[in-house]
């Protein structure tokens, strides 16, 4: 059998994450896909929220707290090395699934996941040569051209430290009108549009360090189809699904391992 595609999903506190794992797992059961979800974080509190493979089995955040006395921050430090330590089991319960695809949602503080040995670890042991991340762009930081900048520059930051590739998402679009939509997609594809969004909107004492932030950023190459998303009303799952085929397969697509849902 061939080896799952695993897609990481990672973003900046309150992305939306977790909801699109979610989404995007239920789309891919009804269309036909086999997908996995598994919990990388240790201190997810949604109750509502049942992935198949859940790191809390071996790791909680709130058991760390209480039994070294350390605060959020500190316990999810000390908790992805102890992932880190329990990943080969992680590993066994995920391929015991057989599954066609594996998403896995990874903790909030994203430095946690894009800086730490740790992770670096989990990811070589969890997902083997298919893997991809997905980044998830956040609206609320996304729609002004400083922010689009910074999170650029972070899935950048994640792209060089796991080498993997990257399929960029812009998350909760419902929450944007259509001309914010099209302004930050143009910011994606077209470099000119979004140099001149950041000068237009940038006081004039920061001007020479946007630009030239905004050359590292020209250096990086345009973010190929910032795909646009819902998880709240189901927009997107199609396009983002095609952009993680076009990584694991090369553009062909793999056929549903079951019927469709009548749904
Ligand atoms: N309007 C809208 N809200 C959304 C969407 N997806 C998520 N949200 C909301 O955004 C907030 C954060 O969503 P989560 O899925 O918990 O985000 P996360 O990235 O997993 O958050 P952490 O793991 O805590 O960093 C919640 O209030 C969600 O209801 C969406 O597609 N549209
Ligand atoms: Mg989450």
């Amino acid at each position: 059998m061939e080896e799952p595609g695993t897609v990481y999903f990672t973003g900046t506190a309150g992305a939306g994450k977790t909801t699109f794992v979610r989404a995007f797992a239920e789309w891919m059961n009804a269309a036909g896909y086999d997908a996995t979800v598994v919990n990388l974080d240790p201190g997810l509190e949604d109750s509502t929220f049942e992935p198949d493979v859940d790191v809390r089995e071996w790791v909680r955040l709130a058991d760390i707290q209480d039994e070294y006395g350390l605060g959020p921050n500190g316990a999810q430090v000390a908790a992805a090395d102890m992932i880190a330590l329990k990943i080969f089991d992680i590993k066994q319960a995920v391929t015991e699934l057989k599954t066609d695809y594996v998403l896995v949602d990874t903790p909030g503080q994203i430095e946690l996941f894009a800086f730490r040995e740790a992770s670096k670890a989990i990811v070589d042991a969890l997902g083997g040569d298919r893997s991809t991340i997905a980044f998830l762009f956040d609206p609320a930081l996304a729609r002004n051209p400083g922010g689009f900048i910074s999170l650029s520059m972070l899935s950048a930051t994640v792209e060089f430290r796991f080498r993997l590739p990257m399929v960029n998402l812009l998350a909760k679009s419902d929450v944007l009108t259509p001309a914010q939509l099209e302004e930050i997609s143009g910011w994606s594809e077209d470099r000119e549009r979004l140099y001149e969004a950041v000068t237009r909107d940038t006081p004039t004492p920061d001007v020479q360090l946007s630009t030239e932030l905004f050359r590292a950023i020209e250096a990086l190459g345009p973010l190929l189809g910032l795909v646009p998303t819902s998880a709240k009303e189901g927009t997107g799952l199609d396009a983002f699904y095609q952009s993680c085929q076009r990584v694991f397969g090369a553009g062909e697509d793999l056929e549903p391992s079951h019927a469709p849902s009548s749904e």
